[in-house]
């Protein structure tokens, strides 16, 4: 049965593709990795498909037609995952940002330590940001701090985009109802983890700015994380978001997995 799986969005990262996927296998850990590419023109996913070869039953490619961005890139991949039965599904960048060694960190906490969604934290005790010039750690701490602000969600680093979900996670969630795309995804997701009661770690981790290829960060998906913060708050408010954001597909097993958790 396969167990783990890493899900690894891509846009133009062919200086990267191939050695983050040697450096994950490498480990000799038992992942297994999809790797999600939107059409990257400087070829991402042709460099994946030859690399398949090396890596057969371990290493998959979804390609989409073009750049429909990071959320939906993982909503697609989370889908993957639970159609082929794997238990613990990772979101990762390409980029080395996040250091495939603590894939395996990620995974005991979810395995042995309890938790239903282990989140690499740079802003917990122990955790940092390397290499990252002034301006985006004052936005990335900014979003932090905004984000618990308004929300209220006990998490230190809500924008984190590295993880570990239990497989019930992403079942439980209605990957149909979440709707945003860059940082408000990656909100998102924590916000419905976290009012469907499931038991939340934060992980210290060491974060490192990309060497190579460019960034796809841009002022649209700025935008969106403040505005999509107050919608999560409002439709919370509001609206009953529990309901709105839980699966209807949910077995009876998988709801008692989450009252047990809460
Ligand atoms: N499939 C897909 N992958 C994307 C898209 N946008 C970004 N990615 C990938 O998502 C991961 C994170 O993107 P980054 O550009 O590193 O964004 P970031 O980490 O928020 O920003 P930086 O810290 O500046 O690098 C990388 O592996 C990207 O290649 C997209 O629209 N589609
Ligand atoms: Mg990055």
């Amino acid at each position: 049965m396969p167990e783990k799986l890493v899900v690894i969005p891509t846009f133009n990262e062919k200086e990267n593709i191939s050695s983050i996927l040697h450096a994950i296998f490498e480990l000799n850990a038992g992942f297994h990795v999809l790797v999600i590419d939107d059409n990257s023109p400087d070829g991402t996913a042709g460099i994946v498909r030859n690399l398949q070869q090396t890596y057969p039953g371990v290493l998959f490619l979804e390609e989409r037609k073009g750049k429909l961005g990071l959320g939906t890139a993982y909503i697609h991949g989370f889908k993957w995952a639970i159609s082929k039965g794997y238990n613990f599904i990772f979101e990762m960048d390409a980029d080395f940002s996040h250091n495939p060694a603590d894939l395996v960190r990620l995974y005991n906490a979810c395995k042995h330590e309890g938790a239903d969604l282990a989140i690499g934290s740079r802003y917990v005790k122990g955790g940092g940001v390397v290499n990252w010039p002034g301006n985006r750690i004052a936005l990335s701490k900014g979003a932090s701090l905004y984000t618990r602000m308004i929300t209220w969600m006990p998490l230190k680093d809500p924008t984190a985009g590295f993880m570990c979900y239990k497989k019930e996670v992403l079942e439980t969630i209605n990957l149909d109802r979440i709707r945003f795309v860059g940082y408000a995804f990656q909100i998102e997701m924590k916000f419905a983890a976290w009012k469907l009661g499931f038991r939340i770690k934060e992980v210290p981790i060491l974060f490192e700015d990309r060497k190579f290829g460019d960034s796809k960060m841009s002022k649209g998906i700025v935008k969106e994380g403040i505005l999509g913060v107050l919608k999560l708050r409002w439709y919370s408010l509001f609206t009953n978001y529990r309901k709105r954001v839980k699966s209807s597909y949910t077995t009876t097993s998988q709801t008692e997995g989450v009252s047990s958790s809460t």
